[in-house]
């Protein structure tokens, strides 16, 4: 009797998604190492922790798989870009990914929309609604640096953002979530 609930091109979208959040977290893991190496241990505590977050991103997607009866296929996961050049190159870097892996997900949602799959649709608008937390949360970033001066930012503000980062976990509240007894 088959049991699988994923059609065979979801299975192929929801394994590529499981490579594209994997491929996040190198990206993240890459930058830390390369935050800590220049000195910013806050910054690289920060990014190191989003490491973190994005494996978990990882798993969620491929218990879906499993749990709708259909195959996980793990794929090689392609290597990060170059070193950032500077803090204000990382920020940029982030958001420009986090933009790219929001359109990844968007194609997912087009997909089980196309096949009527609304147990997939659901399921994924839980990650509709990270990736806007995550894309808010990278341009708060990008304000911080350019407020600093951007590539011209002295090495007292850089000092005080990577304080900042040390604690913050990086996990927003999204704005519509935001009530009084749960600021
Ligand atoms: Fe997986 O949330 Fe960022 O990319």
């Amino acid at each position: 009797m088959k049991t699988n609930r994923l059609s065979e091109k979801m299975t192929a979208i929801l394994n590529s998604q499981v490579t594209e959040e994997a491929f996040a977290s190198q990206i993240y893991l890459s930058y830390a190492s390369w935050a800590s190496g220049e000195g910013y241990t806050g910054i690289a505590k920060f990014l190191f922790r989003h490491a973190e977050e994005e494996r978990n991103h990882m798993t969620k997607i491929l218990e879906y798989i499993l749990n709708r009866g259909a195959k996980v296929s793990i794929s090689a996961i392609a290597p990060p870009p170059k070193n950032p050049t500077d803090i204000c190159d990382c920020f940029e870097k982030i958001f420009n990914h986090e933009v790219k892996n929001t359109t990844a997900i968007y194609a997912v949602v087009k997909k089980s929309m196309e096949e009527e799959d609304w147990a997939t649709w659901n399921f994924m608008q839980w990650f509709v609604k990270e990736q806007t937390e995550e894309e808010s949360f990278a341009m708060g970033l990008l304000d911080k640096i350019k407020i600093a001066g951007k590539d011209k930012a002295s090495s007292n503000t850089l000092y005080l953002i990577d304080k900042d980062l040390e604690h913050t976990n990086g996990e927003l509240t999204a704005a519509q979530d935001v009530t009084a007894t749960k600021p």
